[in-house]
């Protein structure tokens, strides 16, 4: 017999090995157990890990009074991918998002905001109150912000025009003034500033984002969509409670995003920047910084995201699976653009935007189920 437990238990081992996937068994509840016992009734399903197997196979227990052998039933649920993992669908590369809860929303008042990483308190009034919010599905968000390739595949198949193209103008950014305001004759082809096809599409409404999903669900037959808001900040946060991915500190987010920095453009410099120079006046291509804990590239900067949800204040408790009020009239935009203070692009940050507006500093990121 003992010569039997040795094996068996080197047969656990080598099944651990070979499919990787954690079983969660109580190996205290053996009562009335016996050979050949049915693996359903046998265990009680807990939270220690102590088997290793795939759906469907075989495996021993080194234990006497229990059964020689089990088969694990079809029906058990099994684990599902890692935090961070990539997958390549038809929409591009994908990351894993886990199920959870997080805290939602700013722990700093917008006063704090305003005077720690600059912009206007007003700004960020409606990041409050920060509240629990529990996931209870995983999901597979984009890596990387949609790319003017991937949206240029879209406009040929279809024929699509954006809102900018069909009325001729958008918003764009004015070297004279400073500031962001309505220009004839741009669009996410010509946003204001010279656009290579890695470089996310921006200069793209909400309804223009949601055409897009829409059109690939219907070409691949996956489920593609945007994040709701509650999503965007959880796959953004990654686990962090700080400001940002890397911290709480601006000035560290060197090598982190394309934000309103100190990098230098015919003689201008963004009025607060972050304190470094990444490189970058306008978009830079998806991907060249550094990933977040869960894979994804740009969450902050670069381009703000549109996000599915209607803009609005936040439940005052906790929420599961929030999607945002049914109606509004702002879509909200997530993770601050190329132009922003270090305060619009922190991991609570957030914007509202009506669903015609499109601006050269916004795009979108997809989900996918
Ligand atoms: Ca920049
Ligand atoms: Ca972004």
């Amino acid at each position: 017999m003992k010569g039997l437990l040795l094996l068996v238990g080197a047969m656990i081992v080598l099944c651990a090995a070979a499919f990787g996937t954690m079983w969660h068994v109580d190996m205290d509840n053996t009562s009335g157990i016996e050979d050949g016992t049915p693996w359903a009734t046998a265990f009680t399903v807990i939270q220690d890990p102590v088997d290793i197997a795939s759906s469907g196979d075989e495996v021993w227990v080194a234990e006497g009074t229990y059964p020689e052998s089990i088969t694990i039933p079809e029906s058990r649920p099994m684990t599902g991918p890692k935090a961070g993992e990539v997958r390549a669908f038809e929409g591009g590369e994908f990351a894993w998002v886990p199920a959870g809860t997080f805290e939602m929303g700013s722990e700093l008042s917008a006063e704090r905001v305003e005077s720690t990483y600059g912009g206007q308190a007003q700004w960020y009034k409606l990041e409050h109150p920060q509240h629990t919010v529990t996931l209870t599905k995983g999901f597979w968000m984009g890596r990387y912000e949609v790319t003017n390739q991937e949206f240029e595949l879209f406009g040929k198949e279809t024929g699509y025009k954006t809102e900018a193209e069909r009325e001729g103008w958008g918003y764009g950014w004015i070297k004279d003034t400073g500031k962001w305001d309505r220009v004839n004759g741009i669009s996410w082809r010509n946003p204001g500033y010279a656009i290579q096809p890695k470089h996310p599409v921006a200069l793209v409404s909400w309804h223009d984002a949601v055409a897009y999903c829409r059109w690939l669900s219907r070409k691949t037959g996956g489920r593609y969509r945007l994040p709701t808001e509650a999503e965007w900040e959880y796959a953004c946060r990654a686990g962090t409670r700080t400001e940002y991915q890397w911290g709480d500190a601006a000035d560290d987010g060197r090598g982190w995003l394309n934000g309103g920095d100190q990098t230098e453009y015919e003689g201008q410099c963004w009025p607060t920047p972050f304190n470094f120079e990444d490189g970058y006046w306008f978009a830079a291509p998806v991907g060249s910084f550094k990933a977040n804990a869960w894979g994804l590239y740009d969450m902050h900067g670069n381009v703000w995201e549109w996000c599915h949800d209607w803009f609005a204040v936040y439940p005052s408790g906790p929420a599961t699976d929030p999607q945002g009020p049914s109606t509004g009239t702002h879509r909200v935009g997530r993770g601050g653009g190329w132009s922003e203070v270090p305060g619009f692009c922190r991991s609570a940050a957030r914007d509202g935007v009506a669903p015609d507006h499109r601006y050269g500093s916004m795009g979108f990121r997809l989900c996918r189920h």
